[in-house]
Formats: C-alpha cells, structure tokens, sequence
C-alpha cells in the first residue's frame, strides 16, 4: 500500500504547482506527479491584436522572468516580417537578457533555495568571531566579515524567532535532521541571503536605464528604443563591476560551500538525463547560431558524446501533447506543432478543494511539449552540458573548476546538486558576458554607430499579407520560444512554449513523465511530514508555473498544505 504526499502549494517559487509522490514500504518516490492548478490564457488574448503589441502582454506573463517573453515575442514578429536588427540591438537586448538572468540566480540561490539547505533557527547557535573566521576562509574577497557583523545579524534574526512571527521564514522545517550545516555556516548564509536581497535591487536598474523601467522594460519590434547618455553608461558599467565582484566573492564560494555538506545530493534527482537547449547571445544576428554565447543543442541519455541540432521549425521536432492536461484538441489530434497549436481549455478535474489527482487521467494546465517524442530538461544545467559538450572552452572551464573544488566526478552533474551547481556556474559565464558585451557596446559607439532600431518595416502596409514566425531566447529557467501567426497585420495564432512547461509537464500520451516528475523518483524521504527533499528537487528547476501554464488564481485555495495518506 503506497503512500500518498500531497505539497499544494509549493512555496518559494513563482506561480501555483501542486506535487503528488507516492511513496513505496521504504519511504521512496515511486511515482509522482506535477499539477499546474491554474490557468489564464495569454494565447487566447492576443488574437486578433496587432503584432507590434503582442511582446507588451507576453512580458506580463511573469513579473519573475521579466523581459524574456518581451524578447523572445518581438524576435517572433521580426522572424515572420523579415526584419533584421541592427548589431546595437541585439546587444542592448543581450546585456538585457543577462542582466535577468544574473539578478535572477542569485535571488533564486538565496531567497527561494537555500533555506532547503540552511536552518534559519540554527544561526542563533553560532559564535560570531567562529563565523567570521568561517567566512574569511570561505569567501575571502568578501568584505562584511567581521565578528560585530556577524554579531548584529545574529541579533536580527533573534529579534525575529523571539517574535513568534517568522514571517516569510514561517512554515519551513527548521530543525529536520536533514539540514546538515554547522551553525556557523548558517549564520554566515542568513547574512548573505540579507545582502542579496539589497543588491538585487541596484542591478536592475540596468533595465531601467536602457528599457526606462523594471520590472517589464520597454521593447521594439525592430530593435530597441533605449535613450542612454554618458552618465548612464558609466553608472551601468559600475553596477556591472559590483554583479561580478558579488558573484565571484559571495555567491559562488557560497554555493560551494553548501555544496560539500550534502554530496548525497550529487546522486539524486537526475531525472530524466535528456537536455534540450535553443541557444542564444547572437554575437552576428539571431540568424547566426554558430556564434551565439550559449551554443543550441540536444543531449539524449546523458551521452555527452553527441549534441543533435534543434529546429524550432520543424514540425517533427517541438510537439505539444495533451494527454493529461485539461486542454481538447481536434478531432484525432494527439500532438501539435505551436505553428498548428490550439488552446482550447478543458476543465475535468474534481470540483476544488480535493483531495488528490487521478494520474491516470488529466491532472493539470501545462500542456506536454516534446522533443521528437522525447521529455526533455530546460535550463542552466541543459545549457552548462550542452555547452560543456560542444566543446566550448568557457563552459569547460567552469565546470571542471568547480568539479576539482567538489571533488567529484563529471556525472554528479545529472543530479539536484548539479542543477543548481550548474545555476551558479552559467552566472559566472553570465556576469563575464555582460562586460564584455557592455564594452562592445561602448566601442560601437564610440566608433559612430547608435543605431538602435530599423523601423522600415514599421507600417503593416510594409508586411506581406500572410506570414508566420518564432522567436526564441534562453530564460533563466531554459529555453522559450514563441511561434506567431500573421494575416492581414494582425496576430492569427499566438502560441507560446515556456521553460517550466517543460520541466513540470505532465505524463504524454505514451506516459512519459516531465522533468519534474521524473527527478523525484527514486528519492528516499525522512520523514514525510516534512517533505524537505521534494522541495529541494523541485526548488532545483526554479519553477515558475505562472509562466509554464500562463495563469492567475480562483479564490479560496489553501496557502499551505501537506496532506500524508
Ligand atoms: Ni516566469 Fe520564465 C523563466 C520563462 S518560466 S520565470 O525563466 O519563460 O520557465
Ligand atoms: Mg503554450
């Protein structure tokens, strides 16, 4: 007789996801289950709007991922024009893009996955002077890290328990046996968690200043409209200057640090071992993908030996099945390309609040993309491997780097510790980026150029009557794309296929689990009251399910339930 745990919501990510697991006699995962429990429907509000707009309401689909779908929606539109950028666009949107995905793994580290591996309530045992000593040795670059420092933290997060009002640290497991960190190491995370929290906040303004606000900057179909002076530029260049200093000094060490507490986490979680990966960071317009950054690819069974192309637009290759989502298709319909997409929701689920999903049957409003029929993992730990299999030196650098720190193998990669390893190691690759893509921006100006946009295609008397496009990016959560049909200067089928759709989708029709799903199994729990280690894994991918099912919430959900059967 298996046992049933139910985690609804799942906190500390953006959006609404359900996890079922069952358990086996032992404890372990034996099936699981992903549920998007909410809908919206951006899809359905852009038909019949004009094409120029449609980045303007994809971008609000998540005030997380906060100009991804802006970037990859007017590249969607430029791809079915036939508008090509000029070079200072594409570099404004790639300094954009990293700034995103800089601020949004370092809030992802401190803010929504370190306290599955920190105990907030342990840092009140720590010595001070013990934890400055700690921390000169772990990050000694790092500036605040004296004994008073330490000492003043420790107070505030005293003031705090003794409250008996823990706030945004209430409902956690403090004290599960589980948590392995010295008090010391605690403390010194706690501190960290605080610093990030003001330093995320300054390095957002480089949106402001080149898309006039944050979140959801300004775009262009055809480039970008970016009003940037002198003063500006040098203030950008020093906020970049502080990104680095704080990945290199804080982060990373940090996450290196918590790593080498848990190896058993370098042997659970791998999931599905399938990595898929649109690339971008063009560097000779989106239209080059031998020079992009990221380099694109797929990655079957963990083989790193081979990395096979992807097509966007090939209609074998990216397919949405709805199988065990609340959704219809057409008649003999079973999977869809998102040119052919359709949505069409279906609600026949039981009437909420409910008890439990029937996996069996439909269970939740991601819809199921596939890859040539295959599950596949999006994000940094598909873009470090596909990265790192290509051959690319960089990647090869960082990885090999910390594996030596680590001192494990290459394959503790496919595991919940490698995934959010890989999130620290492509922000070292990012922030790097991001200087070097600010200083092409300097010398392009510097040289004459300032051209930012091409609007000669601006008037849809320009655009051919009938056309279709897509337009993809790499999202702090993996790859996104979006596929947009024209007639007659207005949008006939939007259809958008998101990061965390992929990783939390559902069971296909042939009953293969998403990513999600598949990394859970396997997994030994303590003590399923507290379901610790299916937060840690799911906390692995970042999940936003705003984005993966585009949603809002009904009333009257619980904020907080673990249900054991
Ligand atoms: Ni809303 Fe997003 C990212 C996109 S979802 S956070 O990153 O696209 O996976
Ligand atoms: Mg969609």
């Amino acid at each position: 007789m298996s046992r049933r745990v139910v985690v609804d919501p799942i906190t500390r990510i953006e959006g609404h996801l359900r996890v079922e697991a069952m358990l086996n006699d032992r404890g372990v995962i034996e099936n699981a289950m992903s549920s998007g429990t909410m809908w919206r429907g951006i899809e359905v509000i852009l038909q019949g709007r004009d094409p120029r707009d449609a980045w303007a309401f994809c971008e609000r689909i998540c005030g997380v991922c906060t100009t991804v779908h802006a970037l990859a929606s007017v590249r969607a539109v430029e791809n079915a024009i036939g508008i090509k950028v000029p070079q200072n666009a594409d570099i404004i949107r790639n300094i954009m893009f990293l700034t995103q995905m800089v601020q949004d793994h370092v809030i992802h580290f401190y803010h929504l996955h370190a306290l599955d591996w920190v105990d907030v309530v342990s840092a009140l045992k720590a010595t001070p002077a013990a934890t400055a000593d700690l921390a000169q040795k772990v990050s000694p670059t790092w500036h605040n890290s004296s004994p008073g420092y330490f000492a003043d933290v420790q107070g505030t997060v005293k003031k705090f328990v003794e409250s008996g009002q823990l706030g945004i640290f209430q409902n956690a497991y403090w004290g599960h046996p589980a948590y392995k960190l010295p008090p010391e190491a605690n403390l010194m995370a706690v501190a960290h968690y605080l610093e990030a929290l003001r330093w995320q906040k300054e390095i957002v303004k480089i949106h402001t200043i080149f898309g006039g606000k944050n979140p959801h900057p300004n775009y262009l179909v055809g480039g970008m409209a970016s009003a940037i002076n002198m003063e500006r530029l040098n203030y950008v260049r020093d906020l970049i200057t502080d990104a680095a200093r704080m990945v290199e000094g804080m982060y990373i060490p940090d996450l290196l640090a918590v790593a080498s507490f848990y190896p058993e986490w370098t042997t659970i979680g791998g999931g599905l071992g399938n990595y898929m990966v649109y690339g971008d960071l063009p560097q000779n317009g989106i239209g080059d993908p031998s020079r992009f950054r990221f380099p694109g690819g797929v990655i079957l069974n963990k083989n790193l030996g081979e990395v096979l192309p992807v097509d966007l637009t090939d209609q074998g290759q990216i397919r949405e099945e709805i199988a065990h989502s609340w959704y219809e298709y057409p008649a003999g319909k079973e999977a869809l390309h998102p040119w052919e997409g359709v949505t069409a929701p279906k609600y026949t689920g039981p009437k909420p609040p409910y008890k439990q999903l029937d996996e069996n049957g439909k269970y939740t409003w991601l819809k199921a993309p596939r890859w040539k029929g295959n599950a596949m993992e999006v994000g940094p730990l598909a873009r470090m491997l596909v990265g790192y299999a290509s051959g690319r030196a960089d990647f090869k650098e960082v990885v090999n780097e910390a594996l030596g720190k680590l001192k494990v193998p290459a394959t503790a990669l496919f595991s919940t510790l490698g995934r959010t390893a890989a999130r620290g190691l492509e922000t070292r690759l990012a922030v790097n980026w991001l200087g070097a893509e600010f200083d092409h921006l300097m010398t392009n100006l510097k040289s004459g150029d300032s051209a930012t946009a091409d609007t000669a295609h601006w008037e849809p008397s320009t655009w051919p009557a009938d056309c279709k496009g897509f337009g993809f990016t790499e999202a702090p959560r993996g790859s996104l794309g979006h596929w947009v049909q024209i007639h007659g200067g207005k949008i006939a089928n939007y259809q958008i296929v998101v990061p965390s759709t992929w990783n939390a989708s559902p069971k296909d029709g042939k009953g293969q689990h998403g990513a999600y799903e598949a990394a859970l199994m396997g997994t030994p729990m303590a003590d399923p009251l507290r379901p610790v280690e299916i937060l840690r894994t799911i906390h692995s991918f970042d999940p936003c399910l705003a984005c993966a099912s585009h949603v809002i919430g009904p009333d009257g959900r619980k904020l907080s339930e673990v249900v054991v059967r």
